[in-house]
């Protein structure tokens, strides 16, 4: 495992635009690629704007922001983990998914939250889905890192998967497998936290 990773005024110093500075290295020492970003009603930006050249994929899904938080894996992984079994409905078997609480990654970010909050969480094939903040509180979603111990491939589930432990959601439980996760996009990149 990575070890924690200076997220302080060197990150920020690095989001800035680097005009009349010599190329420097490929990857900035202590910086790795951001993997989640999160947009909206946030007090803790760390990075400016979309840029509509170089947030290509953003722009293409049609995201606009001015200011964002933006989390390597590091940067997840600094934050408290907690474990989930959910039966997953791939395999109709328990996994063990850990990684942090939803709502302490929106914490790192100065989320602005309340009691109408909606949460957007969108992944990397466009599939996105509204969630109201209360129900990533009461279900506990985690931003997951690992599954069964093994960080999890762009490709496979990951690198990030929003999900929670449905099991233990008794409303939830009682539906088919099929139709526990519908709110969870694996390959999560993007969240945004819409106050109204
Ligand atoms: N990135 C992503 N996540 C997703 C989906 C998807 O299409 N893309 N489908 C959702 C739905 S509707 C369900 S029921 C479950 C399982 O869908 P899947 O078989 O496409 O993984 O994952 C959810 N997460
Ligand atoms: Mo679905």
């Amino acid at each position: 495992m990575k070890k924690r990773q200076f997220l302080g005024t060197a990150a920020v110093a690095c989001a800035l635009p680097l005009a009349g500075q010599a190329a420097g290295p490929l990857v900035p020492a202590g910086r790795s690629p951001a993997l989640l970003t999160v947009t909206g009603a946030i007090a803790h930006p760390n990075r400016g704007p979309l840029d509509p050249v170089l947030d290509q994929m953003m722009h293409k899904q049609q995201l606009a922001f001015d200011k964002a938080h933006a989390f390597d894996y590091a940067a997840l992984l600094d934050l408290a983990p907690q474990t989930i079994r959910p039966t997953l409905e791939y395999d109709g078997k328990p996994h063990v998914l850990r990684g942090p609480l939803l709502v302490d990654v929106l914490g790192k970010a100065g989320a602005v939250l309340n009691e109408k909050t909606v949460l957007v969480l969108r992944a990397v094939d466009g599939y996105n889905v509204e969630l109201p903040l209360a129900q990533a509180r009461s279900r506990r979603f985690i931003v997951a890192t690992h599954i069964d111990g093994k960080a999890m491939p762009l490709g496979g589930l990951g690198p990030l998967w929003a999900v929670y432990d449905a099991d233990r959601v008794p409303e939830m439980a009682k539906l088919p497998l099929p139709q526990r996760f519908a709110a969870c996009p694996w390959a999560l990149y993007h969240v945004e936290v819409k106050a109204s």
